[in-house]
C-alpha cells in the first residue's frame, strides 16, 4: 500500500514516536488561521480563553477546514489507517510576556483514549522554534511504560492539572522546529513539554488531539467526534456537525457538551480544577 508519509517518516515514529516537520499548509493559509482566532479574540474574548481553547473548530468553518485537510489526512492515515475520527481539538497559545509552559507529560495518562492507535497533529499558526519555547520531544520515550504524573497546578501550565514527569533528561530531548504552516504527529506515550515564549511574538499551535482510529474507545467519559475519513463500523462515540458557519447557535451549544464532557475526563480522579 502506498503512504503519503516516506519511509523514512515511519521509521521515525516507529524509532523516536514522533515526525517533523510536515508541509501541510501554505504561509497564506496559516496566516488566515492567525487572522480567525485574532478575530474571535476581539469580537467574542472570552470565547477561546481556558476551557475555551478546545473544540474551537466546532464553531469556526476555518478550523473546521484544517481538520478536515486532504494532507493532513493523508499523513495521519499513515499512521493509524484509513478510519479516522476527529476527537477533539486545543489551542495552545504563548503570548510573549506571559510565562505560559507545558510541563513534560504523556497525552495518553490522561486522555482516556485506548488502544493507542491514534495520534496527535500539532500544527504550527506561527513558527515554533527554541526562542519562543516550541515543543520538545524524548525520542524513544513512548517505547516505556507510562510514567508516574505529579499534578502541579501551575498556573502558568497550559495543561489542565499540571501534570508534570519528574526528571527528564533535558539534553536527551529535541526541539520541534516548526514553520508557520508545517506540523508534527506524535504518539499518545511519547514524553514532551515546552518551556517559555521569549520572543516579542505569539506562538500558535493549533493542535488536533487527536486523530483516532475508528476502533478507539474513550474509557474515561462520553466523546464527541467527526468522521474525517473512511467508515466508522464501531460507532463508539457521539457524533458532531461540521461548522459552516463562524459562532452558530447550535454549534455553539454542542461545543458547550463536548467541552463538559472534555473536562470531567481530564479532571476525572483529580482534588480540584485548574484553569483549562
Ligand atoms: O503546545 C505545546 O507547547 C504543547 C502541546 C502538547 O503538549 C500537545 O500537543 O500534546
Amino acid at each position: 500500500m502506498s503512504s503519503f508519509l516516506s519511509s523514512i517518516q515511519l521509521k521515525q515514529y516507529k524509532d523516536s514516536g514522533y515526525i517533523s516537520p510536515i508541509d501541510v499548509l501554505s504561509k497564506h493559509e496559516a496566516h488566515e488561521i492567525r487572522d480567525e482566532i485574532e478575530y474571535i479574540e476581539k469580537k467574542w474574548p472570552k470565547e477561546i480563553e481556558s476551557l475555551g481553547r478546545n473544540y474551537v473548530h466546532l464553531i469556526s468553518p476555518t478550523f473546521d477546514k484544517v481538520c478536515h485537510n486532504t494532507k493532513i489526512l493523508d499523513a495521519v492515515e499513515s499512521v493509524i489507517g484509513k478510519n479516522i475520527l476527529i476527537c477533539g481539538t486545543t489551542l495552545f497559545i504563548k503570548n510573549p510576556k506571559e510565562k505560559g509552559f507545558v510541563s513534560f507529560h504523556q497525552d495518553a495518562k490522561y486522555i482516556g483514549l485506548e488502544p493507542y492507535n491514534w495520534v496527535t497533529a500539532w500544527i504550527a499558526v506561527t513558527d515554533a522554534n527554541e526562542k519562543n519555547g516550541c515543543m520538545r520531544m524524548w525520542p524513544g520515550s513512548h517505547k516505556k511504560k507510562l510514567k508516574f504524573h505529579d499534578q502541579k497546578f501551575d498556573e502558568n501550565n497550559l495543561l489542565t492539572r499540571g501534570q508534570t514527569i519528574k526528571n527528564i533528561p533535558y539534553n536527551e530531548t529535541k526541539p520541534i522546529i516548526l514553520k508557520a504552516g508545517q506540523m508534527s504527529l506524535h504518539h499518545p506515550a511519547v514524553i514532551h513539554g515546552s518551556g517559555l515564549n521569549k520572543s516579542s511574538d505569539r506562538r500558535i499551535g493549533f493542535v488536533v488531539q487527536s486523530y483516532i482510529g475508528t476502533n478507539v474507545n474513550q474509557v474515561l467519559g462520553k466523546m464527541y467526534v467527526q468522521l474525517a475519513r473512511g467508515v466508522d463500523k464501531f460507532k463508539f462515540h457521539n457524533y458532531v456537525p461540521r461548522a459552516k458557519v463562524l459562532m452558530n447557535e447550535k454549534n455553539i451549544k454542542f461545543r458547550k457538551k463536548s467541552n463538559d464532557e472534555l473536562s470531567k475526563i481530564f479532571y476525572k480522579g483529580a482534588k480540584k480544577k485548574g484553569k483549562f
